[in-house]
């Protein structure tokens, strides 16, 4: 999968990709991560990326030229499942999104800055509005790494059987049951009896009741 990411700070998307299961999938060959710097586009003198905003207010507005202008070429290359743009009021991300996204073969994201982008690169080229939560952010990049981090980890080959997605919380709409390793007791503090017991079908019981048990405690929207 190649995934294309537009931003106006892209040492922001340095970190997230260079470490750990992410990296893995890169090394791998399983997920192509490019950040294009959209300032490499202004044509402007200063490289200007933003302007003041028609009607007057606070805040700058994302200009639509050199944002066109990185699209344009991205989709003059090739064909694109998605044009996701990182936004507060787009769709929340959930699971069930991640896991459609992790089948397509390319997609864009464009990270959002200031007040925004110009409506009119909406309209015109994003398929996709996606929000991480109901709180704000300073721009969309570190969202931008939350929603590839959701995706990359589900391409078949990412995840060995130690970190297999198919136990993760939300994969079935529950919470992840507790875990415990050694040692079996820490001030007081016992690993629960079954856990040691060997017994699979007793421990693999155990775990589906703690699970339902955390999500009716904690999420029973999930439950619904
Ligand atoms: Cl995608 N962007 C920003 N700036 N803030 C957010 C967000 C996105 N999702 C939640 N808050």
């Amino acid at each position: 999968m190649r995934i294309d990411i537009l931003t106006i700070l892209p040492e922001l998307l340095q970190g997230p990709f260079s470490a750990s299961i992410m990296k893995r999938a890169q090394d791998k060959g399983l997920a192509e991560i490019f950040v294009h710097n959209i300032r490499d586009y202004s044509t402007n003198k200063h490289k200007q990326v933003d302007d003041y905003q028609y009607g007057g207010g606070a805040g700058m507005v994302m200009s639509i030229e050199p944002i066109a202008a990185v699209l344009d070429k991205l989709i003059s290359e090739r064909k694109y499942d998605e044009i996701i743009y990182m936004t507060p009021d787009g769709e929340v991300l959930d699971q069930k999104t991640a896991n459609s996204f992790s089948l397509y073969e390319n997609i864009i994201i464009l990270c959002g800055h200031y007040k925004g982008v110009d409506e009119r690169i909406r309209q015109i080229y994003i398929t996709k509005e996606i929000s991480i939560g109901s709180y704000v952010l300073s721009g969309g990049e570190l969202a931008a790494a939350v929603l590839t981090d959701s995706i990359v980890r589900l391409i078949p080959g990412v995840l060995n059987d130690e970190t297999s997605a198919l136990t993760d919380s939300f994969q079935d709409n529950l919470l992840s049951p507790p875990v415990y390793t050694r040692p079996p007791e820490f001030r007081g503090y016992k690993v629960p009896e079954v856990l040691l017991s060997g017994n699979f079908d007793l421990i693999e019981k155990y775990r589906d009741e703690e699970a339902y048990k955390r999500t009716k405690e904690r999420r029973p929207d999930l439950l619904d």
